[in-house]
Parts: structure tokens; sequence; C-alpha cells
């Protein structure tokens, strides 16, 4: 299987946006409606993480990736995942902060709010309007093992990119 990410996270996280900077595409995203397949993308609707109704869509659709990209939008003081979110999925989470360039963002905050949804993984502090932390997703996605991706973030040693969880197994 090519290695492929589902995107999840709240309506109006950043989700399309951030598919649209990974594949180059210079398009404005519109509001997703459904799931939709773009080369190694899945972009999801922001409902389907808000609503714990589509949590088995979430499921059923992880089975087809290798990789959940778990976004948390800097601008947002609340986080929609459930804590611990990440450890029912049993694919390999990178954690993504979106809108760090934004003038209300709050990164520390949005990291903060990652850790307890990914508790192992790298988390990625992203723009997609500045183009920041794109390329770390881009080199990130090819990976296939936790040491791997540990690996790849101390290597880049960039104060976009940290690893959370190191001590733990
Ligand atoms: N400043 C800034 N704004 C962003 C960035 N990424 C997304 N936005 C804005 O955030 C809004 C929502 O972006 P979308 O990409 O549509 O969000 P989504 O997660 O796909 O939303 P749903 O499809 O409804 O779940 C848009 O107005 C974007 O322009 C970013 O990196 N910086
Ligand atoms: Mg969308």
């Amino acid at each position: 299987m090519q290695n492929k990410a589902m995107l999840i996270g709240a309506v109006g996280a950043g989700k399309s946006t951030l598919t649209n900077a990974l594949l180059d595409k210079q398009t404005d995203a519109v509001k997703t409606q459904a799931l939709v397949y773009n080369d190694w993308i899945v972009d999801t609707p922001g409902e389907y993480t808000e609503n714990p109704l589509f949590y088995k869509n979430i499921m059923a659709t992880a089975l087809e990736v290798t990789h959940i990209f778990y976004l948390q939008d800097a601008t947002n003081s609340k986080t929609i995942f459930p804590p611990g979110f990440s450890s029912g999925i049993p694919k390999l989470p990178i954690g993504v902060v979106t809108k760090s360039d934004h003038p209300d963002a709050d990164v520390e905050r949005a990291v903060r709010m990652l850790q307890d949804v990914i508790h192992r993984g790298p988390i990625v502090i992203t723009s997609s309007v500045a183009g920041t932390g794109i390329n770390h997703l881009k080199e990130l996605i090819k990976i296939n093992n936790m040491a791997e991706l540990q690996k790849y973030v101390t290597e880049a040693s960039d104060e976009q990119l940290k690893f959370i969880g190191s001590n733990s197994l």
C-alpha cells in the first residue's frame, strides 16, 4: 500500500487548506461535505471528528491509510478530540498545529492540546498560508515506524517540529 494520510480535526481547522498546500494546489478550500480522496491524502469533513456518531466512519476510513494527521487550530482555545483519541486508531499519529501565522495563534496551547490526543509521536507546527512545516509533513508520510519518525524529528532539529512522549513506550 502506498503511504496515505487521513486528515481529521474540527470544522474550520484547516484540513482542506493543508491538503491543497501539501499537493501544491492553488485553489481555495471550500467546505468539505464528504470524504475527499486526493492522491495520498484523505480529507474529511470536520463533522466526522466533532460528532461521535461519525467515529465509525473515521475508524473504517483509517483502514485505508497508514498515517493519521490530527489537526489542532492554533487560534482555537478548545479541542474537539477526546483525550487519548489516537490510541483507539492503530495508525501512525502525527499532530499538526495549523494557522501558526495567524495573529491570534497560540502555538504552545495547541501543542499542549495535541499532547493529550497523541501520547507519542511527532508534532509539526504549520501554516498553509506561509508554507511553514509543509515539507516536514511530506517527509514524515514516507516513514513507516515510530522509531524512524522520532529519528527524523531529532535529526531535523527544527523549532517547528517536536517529538512527544520520548520516554514512554
Ligand atoms: N491564517 C491562516 N488561515 C488558514 C490557514 N489554514 C486555513 N485557514 C483558514 O481557515 C478557514 C477554514 O479552512 P478549511 O481548510 O476550509 O478548514 P477545514 O478543516 O477543511 O474545514 P471543514 O471542511 O469544514 O471541516 C479558511 O478560511 C482558511 O482560509 C492557515 O494556515 N493560516
Ligand atoms: Mg475541509
